[in-house]
């Protein structure tokens, strides 16, 4: 009989360089939450992708960040905490950024954690650059003997994101799939929602205001009715009154712009027409209880 594979594959890398990016693109489908801001993604998420003789289970995890202060600290542990189990490390860089080798140089250590032939360097934006300054970055990077396989893509067009498919497959440790095939995600149903809503807070606000929002979705008992349009219920938790005056603006019009956006998500997500409520309250230094800030990031205290 013909062997199954099947492996975890993180993916890691600076903060903004296209992790959430490339782990949608490989799906082909939306699962993690982008947006052109750094900090962007706070938890480990795994997109499972289930084929005929292969399971490949994607692992989306924080950026790492340079000078870290200390929500950034705390993402750079959920980072480690998630590409540590898994099989295989897909470093992402962005090639536009000119620090793209400096920050392979600065995570040198962290990449060498894994035997090389479990890594692969991935250069992303390449639709940013042209070609002629990719070649001695490339080369620079062989160099460095640190990846088996060094790919320029561009997440965002989908250029090169099947051939780092392909050459992922036979990466793969042969074995019995780690979840069943209609499992497209390790997170609940909710934690993909709220995310979905946190996503257009990042997009549609400015300066600190995303940093300070965590959204929970409401467990609203309501009958089930066939023939009728569910609704979800969130909360969308600020840490000043002044920002949940920016968050529902003026006659509630940047409230209902974010509404409007994650539903679209949402249904997209789901396959069918939602209806959205979005809440906004306010807890006050949310982001200095250290407890509340270790249980939200999901790290032991
Ligand atoms: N031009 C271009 N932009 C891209 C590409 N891939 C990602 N982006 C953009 O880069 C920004 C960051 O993308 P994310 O996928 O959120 O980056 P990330 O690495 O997950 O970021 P963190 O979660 O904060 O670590 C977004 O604005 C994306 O649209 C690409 O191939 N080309
Ligand atoms: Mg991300």
């Amino acid at each position: 009989m013909e062997s199954f594979r099947s492996g975890f594959v993180g993916l890691v890398g600076p903060t903004n360089s296209g992790k959430s990016t490339l782990m949608n693109a490989l799906l082909g489908r939306k699962l993690s939450i982008v947006s052109p801001r750094a900090q962007t993604t706070y938890h480990g998420i795994r997109g499972i992708q289930t084929k005929e003789r292969e399971q490949i289970i994607y692992v989306d995890t924080p950026g790492f960040q340079r000078n870290p202060d200390r929500i950034a600290r705390l993402l750079n542990k959920v980072a480690d905490k998630n590409a540590k189990d898994c099989d295989f490390l897909v470093w992402v860089f962005d090639v536009s950024n000119p620090k793209a080798f400096s920050q392979i140089m600065q995570l040198k250590e962290r990449i060498s954690n894994k035997p090389i032939e479990k890594t692969f360097c991935i250069l992303n934006k390449v639709d940013k650059v042209a070609k002629g300054d990719l070649l001695p970055l490339l080369q620079k990077i062989h160099e460095l003997g640190v990846f088996s396989e060094i790919i320029p893509v561009s997440a965002l067009k989908k250029d090169g994101v099947d051939r780092l498919a392909k050459l992922l497959s036979p990466m793969m440790p042969e074995g019995m799939p780690w979840y069943s095939p209609e499992d497209k995600t390790d997170r609940s149903q909710d934690f993909v929602l709220s995310e979905f809503i946190r996503e257009k807070v990042y997009t549609a606000t400015r300066q600190e205001v995303p940093y300070t929002v965590r959204v929970e979705m409401e467990n609203w008992p309501e009958e089930k009715q066939p023939d009728r349009v569910p609704t979800y219920h969130a909360i969308i938790w600020v840490d000043s009154e002044s920002r949940r005056g920016i968050l529902i603006g003026k006659q509630g019009e940047m409230l209902k712009r974010i509404g409007t956006a994650a539903r679209q998500d949402i249904e997209g997500y789901l396959g069918h027409q939602v209806c959205l409520k979005l809440f906004v309250r306010v807890q006050p230094h949310w982001r200095d209880d250290a407890r509340a800030l270790n249980k939200y990031l999901e790290l032991e205290t």
